[in-house]
């Protein structure tokens, strides 16, 4: 069966996904859609996904949209390493670190809401800069104080709450986003930038990453 992900090397949702996959050593391929060009609106791809986002995972005859769906599905699906605990709080837990990023942050600051605000609300880049840092910020705040004394984010095994913290952070860094207050949360991606699944995740290790 071939397995499929639809990604954008700077995307964090699929970031995300790209992390899952080699932590679970599935055997896949990475099909570049390139966000800043828009192909994400162009027939052949919006015809996969009509929402018009990456990620999109295609797992034989499956297709499936949505970060945290597509993780769980693999989780389901391809069960070593358990990226969810399987005591119900716990497993609670580990979602709603990850809800915090993927409901409360990121769609936020997201490519079209960040031009949106530059072009039709016509904000200044001091603005939306703002706007980002803001929005990091309160998210940030409430996953630190949630976060174990490590390694992890929810201690001794990496979990799916490492694989949502991860891409965030380094969007934080991107977007020049002072990190001072969150020594827990930085100490994690510290631990997480030694494992090859992450390091093989990230932007840079893309094919489609602009050198
Ligand atoms: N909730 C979705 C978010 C997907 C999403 O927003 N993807 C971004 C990249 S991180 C995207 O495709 N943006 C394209 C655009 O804004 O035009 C998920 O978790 O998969």
């Amino acid at each position: 069966m071939t397995v499929r992900l639809y990604s954008y090397w700077r995307s964090s949702a699929a970031y995300r996904v790209r992390i899952a996959l080699n932590l679970k050593g599935i055997g896949h391929t990475i099909v570049p859609v390139d966000l800043a060009a828009g192909q994400q609106a162009e027939a052949d791809y919006a015809g996969r996904n009509p929402q018009g986002l990456v990620p999109l995972l295609e797992d034989g005859d499956v297709r499936l949209t949505q970060s945290q769906a597509i993780v769980e599905y693999l989780d389901d699906r391809y069960p070593e390493p358990a990226l969810y605990p399987s005591a119900a709080l716990e497993r609670a837990r580990v979602r709603a670190f990850a809800g915090v990023i993927a409901c409360d942050i990121h769609p936020l600051n997201n490519l079209r809401v960040l031009r949106y605000l530059k072009g039709p609300l016509g904000q200044e880049t001091a603005a939306v800069d703002a706007w980002y840092s803001h929005w990091i910020h309160a998210g940030f705040r409430a996953l630190e104080a949630q976060t174990s004394d490590g390694p992890y984010v929810f201690g001794d095994a990496v979990s799916a709450a490492d694989l949502f913290l991860i891409p965030q952070i380094y969007n934080a860094r991107r977007f020049g986003v002072a990190l001072d207050d969150f020594p827990k949360l930085v100490a994690v991606d510290a631990v997480c930038a030694e494992l090859p699944a992450f390091r093989d995740a990230a932007p840079e290790a893309q094919a489609d990453a602009a050198r």
